[in-house]
């Protein structure tokens, strides 16, 4: 972290520098150490939810008076990128609690949701899901078929939500429902608070999955629910924009996460190459290796740059829409290449679990596919280069 690579050239504040150190330190000494085990026994990271709580890191950009830490978006950034580097486990439960359960509510919450949800958000005590997914609503996220239907003052909550980060572990999920089916695809739509714990919410079934094995990628059954009227999150059937709007916030984060992991793979093949030898030489004096080395840390300095400005621009108040498309398509896409390398620059050492390259290279992966797909994003760019006329309006 000198003053001439990419961190000395973004205008942090001491604040964000501290931050820095103090989450550095931290995933270094309680992180690193635990990051094999919890993907090889698929173990979700509780212990460090509850050292984050403690940090104040889950809260990082909420208000104190709601149990946040009152910094800003940066800092839950910076935070991101420093888990990433040694466990993407544990980022990406930090990520889908933060920027997908916590910001919605701190976003749009009356004063009553906020003081009830947000502080054992913040301490950890309770998990944060976004549901979000379903069968038939990836991708197409508009088009949600989880219903709810207004009956007195409760809402009643029929359908099943998909790929649902932090599923089985979690106590509020902040979920799209359908409440007005009449009105056609993202219309009609709304975001509801449910509490995990009420009778007819079931997570029936955890995915096996390439990478991220310690983090729970559920399914969520709700049969029959019935949510209080007053956990309706903002204005009754305007919820699909709200959505899209977190998704923005999400995005940096898994920018920062692709970022991470990059960072992480990137430092395992220069420390590697100093102390590995073929052919009688250090794998540094490979000229291939070099130009290797070299291209990846070009990526890695250019994704860096895109995933804070985009960060900066969020903090300020700005639209930030497309340049949190354009940072997480390209981190996460710079983060497939890196870590790729990184197994080659590590030959058969790489393609083993004690080198943690291979692991890194699975989790990467993720970053490609959630909150918004490489094509959904380059869909986002182009339509606000574009306008309306990728709809066919000239002009
Ligand atoms: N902020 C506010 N409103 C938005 C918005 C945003 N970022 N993006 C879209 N909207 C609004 C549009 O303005 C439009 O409103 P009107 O109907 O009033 O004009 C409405 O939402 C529908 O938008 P659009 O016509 O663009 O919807 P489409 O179904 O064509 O496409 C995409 C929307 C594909 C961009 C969206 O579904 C998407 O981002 N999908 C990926 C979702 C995702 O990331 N899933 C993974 C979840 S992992 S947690």
């Amino acid at each position: 972290m000198g003053a001439n690579d990419s961190y000395g050239m973004i205008p942090f504040t001491e604040e964000h520098r501290l931050l820095r150190e103090t989450v550095r330190k931290y995933a270094n000494d309680k992180l690193a150490p635990r990051a094999i085990e919890l993907d090889q026994q698929k173990q979700f990271p509780h212990e460090a939810v509850k050292e984050m709580g403690e940090l104040g890191l889950l809260g990082a950009y909420f208000p104190e008076e709601y149990g946040g830490s009152g910094m800003d978006f940066v800092t839950f950034i910076i935070g991101m990128e420093e888990i990433n580097r040694v466990c993407g486990n544990t980022g990406i439960t930090y990520t889908a609690h933060t920027s997908l359960c916590m910001a919605p509510i701190a976003d749009l919450g009356t004063e009553e949701q906020k003081k009830k949800y947000l502080p054992p958000l913040a301490s950890g005590e309770h998990i944060g899901c976004f549901g979000l997914s379903e069968p038939e609503a990836g991708s197409d996220a508009g088009n949600c078929k989880t219903t709810a239907i207004r009956d007195g003052d409760h809402y009643v909550v029929n359908g099943a939500k998909q790929w649902i980060t932090n599923a089985r572990e979690a106590r509020t999920m902040v979920a799209t429902v359908k409440t007005d089916p009449s009105q056609g695809r993202s219309r009609g739509i709304s975001a509801l608070i449910v509490d995990m714990q009420t009778p007819g919410v079931s997570v029936p079934k955890v995915e096996d999955k390439l990478g991220l094995r310690g983090s729970s990628t559920g399914q969520v059954f709700l049969d029959n629910v019935h949510v209080p009227a007053e956990n309706l999150l903002g204005e009754e059937n305007t919820g699909f924009g709200t959505f899209m709007q977190t998704l923005e916030g999400g995005r940096v984060g898994i920018g920062a996460m692709a970022l991470g992991l990059a960072q992480g793979a990137f430092e395992r093949s220069v420390a590697y190459m100093k102390e590995r030898k073929t052919f009688d030489k250090l794998l540094a004096q490979h000229q291939a290796l070099q130009f290797a080395l070299a291209d990846m840390a070009t990526e890695i300095e250019a994704a860096r740059l895109l995933v804070y400005r985009a960060a900066f621009m969020k903090a300020a108040g700005q639209p930030f829409g497309k340049e949190a498309a354009m940072a997480k398509l390209y981190a996460s896409e710079v983060a497939m290449r890196a870590t790729e390398m990184a197994i080659q620059i590590h030959g058969g050492y790489g393609y083993t679990v004690e080198y943690e390259v291979e692991r890194i290279w699975r989790d990467a992966k993720l970053c490609t596919i959630g909150e918004g797909a490489s094509e959904i994003l380059r869909m986002v760019i182009a339509r606000q280069i574009l306008g309306r006329a990728t709809k066919g309006e000239a002009g």
